[in-house]
């Protein structure tokens, strides 16, 4: 399948993007937490997308979007395309909304050839994927793969809200929770387009990308208690200086991450209370987040860490509180659904490269319900979580021509 004339299905795609990325909760930056105002907008606008596209679509008690095509065959095992509409703080466009927008560029573009699918089709937008608000994992693809638990709906966000709370708010339903899990064996297969978000695609040049699997992730909140004291007066022999403590230990975090090719480590936020230029630092909550492509190794690194940052506090007289957050494990791929996304790319004359994702991703969730396959796509410089993120409209455009083909072969 050629390139669409005049490259419309990318442009058909980046128009989308567009609409979706003006929903925000911090003006002038990307910024749309699960369950927020800015995600209930986009949520209600993916649903518009999606019924324009002729799908029946709805907002489910979680908050995630789901449209439905049933096809000739309603009652066959379907096929779900998805990925999230949430974003991390001051994120670019495409991390997850991309995999969504081409599900909905896909359906339609099908609809509009006239293919009569021998099985349901759906288009997911999931809500939590960054787990940036929530101490969650990946909850609102787990809720379909009937692995939700509870104890996320007590978790706080940085105000205090609990999740429970939020989901009330935006209009969701805690009692409808179980309710979305999908019966085992009805789902054939979940595919999930995403940018690649690193440099993989560019450096070899090529547009897109199959994954073979997902890196492990293991995350943390932190909490280093210190006494606050006076700048000027406490001598520094005497202080319990929660910063200067909490310093130490988020270098252990980088060297130790450091030390295999394969695992990365990192402090992304970090809160010192009581935060005065004059006082010495009481508090300093923190958060980890430590991947690896093998578990052994991931949780021998981790175990590696907090040994140390629990010795740095004996010897400097602080209290380290430890919250596990997430214990996500290395998922490889469905090889058979990603040989055929492969052959899909190939069949639009686009090989692709074959790579890990250190990324996380709902595809993770989804591999415990169905089959899960994943396809990349180059992005400029690797650039993600930021908002320089970028693709080419040739790129999107080829992403799409692959995924119609991918369905195709499954529900032609
Ligand atoms: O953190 C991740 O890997 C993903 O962006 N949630
Ligand atoms: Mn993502
Ligand atoms: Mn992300």
């Amino acid at each position: 399948m050629p390139a669409s004339s005049d490259l419309r299905l990318g442009r058909r795609t980046m128009e989308l993007l567009e609409q979706l990325a003006r929903h925000t909760d911090e003006p002038g930056r990307l910024t749309r937490l699960y369950l927020s105002l800015a995600h209930r907008r986009a949520a209600e606008a993916t649903c518009v997308m999606i019924e324009e596209a002729g799908l029946a679509a709805q907002i489910d008690a979680l908050g995630s979007v789901a449209g439905r095509w049933d096809g000739r065959r309603p009652d066959e095992p379907g096929v779900i395309i998805g990925s999230h509409i949430d974003t991390v703080v001051d994120a670019g466009r495409f991390d997850g909304t991309l995999g969504v927008v081409l599900g909905i560029v896909a359906v339609e573009e099908l609809r509009r050839e006239g293919f009569d699918p021998s099985c349901p089709i759906e288009v997911l937008a999931f809500g939590d994927e960054e787990n940036a608000r929530f101490p969650t994992n990946l909850s609102t693809s787990h809720a379909l793969a009937g692995r939700y638990d509870p104890a996320w709906l007590d978790g706080k966000d940085s105000g205090g809200i609990t999740l429970r709370e939020a989901l009330v708010s935006f209009g969701g339903d805690p009692g409808g929770i179980d309710a979305l899990a999908r019966r085992p064996g009805s789902v054939r297969g979940y595919l999930e387009v995403h940018i690649e978000q690193g440099p993989l695609l560019e450096a070899q040049d090529r547009a897109l990308g199959i994954v073979t699997a997902i890196n492990g992730i293991s995350r943390a909140r932190l909490a280093v208690t210190g006494e606050a004291g006076h700048a000027g007066t406490v001598p520094m022999s005497m202080r319990r200086d929660a910063l200067a403590a909490a310093a130490e230990m988020i270098a252990v975090v980088e060297r130790i991450g450091a030390r295999h090719s394969e695992t990365v480590a990192t402090v992304g936020a970090a809160r010192v209370e009581p935060g005065a230029v004059n006082v010495i630092p009481a508090e300093v909550r923190w958060t980890l987040d430590a991947r690896a492509p093998d578990d052994a190794v991931r949780d021998e690194m981790v175990k590696a860490i907090l040994e140390e940052c629990e010795a740095i506090a004996r010897r400097r007289g602080v209290t380290l509180a430890i919250e596990p957050t997430m214990d996500s494990p290395a998922t490889p791929m469905d090889p058979h659904l990603a040989a055929l996304l492969g052959n899909a790319c190939c069949s639009i004359g686009e090989e692709p490269l074959h790579l890990a994702s250190g990324a996380g991703h709902d595809a993770v969730a989804m591999a415990h319900l169905c089959p899960a396959a994943m396809l990349f796509v180059r992005c400029k410089g690797g650039i993600s979580h930021n908002p320089a993120e970028s693709i080419t409209v040739e790129d999107a455009d080829a992403a799409a021509r692959a995924l119609i083909e991918s369905v195709r072969m499954i529900a032609g």
